[in-house]
């Protein structure tokens, strides 16, 4: 795995520091050692090719690691398209989870084997973190953001879900497990849920609840961008700068409109902070999303 051979990687290269520099000591502490009768004259005196030559052979080694680092990094924080998406809040102190589909479950979440799981995580209240030792990945669910993270499980199981952030008193108590199952038994588990609307279908009743269908469909008399299409393309804003639509831009959209306006719009968003939890802003997200491309002629 990735993340293990940079682990063990950085491992092996601290051991073999340390050996040297402890066997390097001890020697010296022996052979030297007061009472000792070796001979103490023909000292070596240090030179500058010896400085230089150590120096930069341990900075191009860490160099290495740094690089390799970077990298792995780079990796984790990308996503790849994602099979599926799971939507999670962290509150204290539990984990709510939700399935495109509209399963929800707390403290679990269900997935299937080998496939790629892009995880949208938001927070209600404080600081927590999303953490799965056994794959190796944790990410800070921090408030007034939304963040995303990915795995594929390669084998079924259960595993832990942790919380890593100190949240409050019952912090130790926010646990969780991923229940990675084989495709059969994930379909079994997904119909058993007995749902009959997906998360993109209560966003639409969201939509219509809280009248941004009233000014965002285009038969308004508010001028509003058409929403069709929007997620995943690039917006020009009224500012000059340019923001891809994904999920933390439709979040800010609809908590922070006034921190920008899109180009050619008056701006008439009007504020849902306080009106909308986090769940409700990752149903009307799901919405958007599912409003298909946009055709040219909207805009
Ligand atoms: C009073 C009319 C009005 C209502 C109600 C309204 N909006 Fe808007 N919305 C606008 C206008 C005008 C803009 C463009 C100007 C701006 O950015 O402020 C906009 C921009 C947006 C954008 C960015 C669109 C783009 O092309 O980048 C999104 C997303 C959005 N609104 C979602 C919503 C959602 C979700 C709701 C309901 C919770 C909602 N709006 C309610 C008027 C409205
Ligand atoms: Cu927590």
């Amino acid at each position: 795995m990735v993340v293990n051979n940079l682990y063990i990687a950085e491992l092996a290269l601290s051991g073999v520091i340390i050996a040297t520099v402890v066997a390097m000591m001890l020697t010296f502490c022996v052979r030297y050692r007061s009472v000792s009768t070796v001979s103490r004259s023909n000292r070596v005196e240090k030179t500058w090719h010896f400085e230089i030559a150590w120096t930069t052979a341990t900075l191009g080694l860490f160099l290495i690691i740094f690089v390799w680092g970077a990298q792995v990094y780079a990796w984790l924080y990308q996503p790849p398209p994602a099979d599926e998406e799971v939507y999670v809040v962290g509150k204290q102190w539990m984990w709510k989870v939700e399935h495109a589909g509209g399963q929800r479950e707390i403290n679990a979440v269900h997935v299937p084997v080998d496939k790629t799981i892009k995880v949208v995580m938001a927070s209600e209240d404080v600081i927590h973190s999303f953490f799965v030792p056994a794959f190796r990945i944790k990410h800070d669910v921090v408030p007034g953001t939304l963040e995303t993270i990915w795995f594929k499980a390669n084998k079924t199981g259960t595993f832990r879900l942790e919380c890593t952030q100190y949240c409050g008193l019952q912090h130790a108590t926010m646990q969780g497990k991923i229940v990675v199952m084989n495709a059969p038994d994930y379909a079994r588990w997904l119909t058993s849920q007995g749902v009959h609307e997906s998360l993109a279908e209560q966003g639409a009743e969201l939509f219509r609840a809280h009248g941004c269908s009233g000014c965002h469909n285009g038969n308004s008399t508010v001028h509003a961008p058409s929403l069709v299409g929007l997620f995943g393309t690039l917006v020009h804003l009224q500012d000059g700068s340019v923001r891809l639509a994904d999920e933390a831009y439709i979040r800010d959209c609809i908590l922070n409109p006034r921190s920008f306006t899109v180009a050619g719009y008056a701006p008439l968003m009007p504020d849902f902070a306080g009106q909308l939890g986090e769940d409700e802003v990752l149903k009307l997200t799901a919405y958007i999303k599912s409003l298909g491309r946009k055709q040219e002629s909207v805009r």
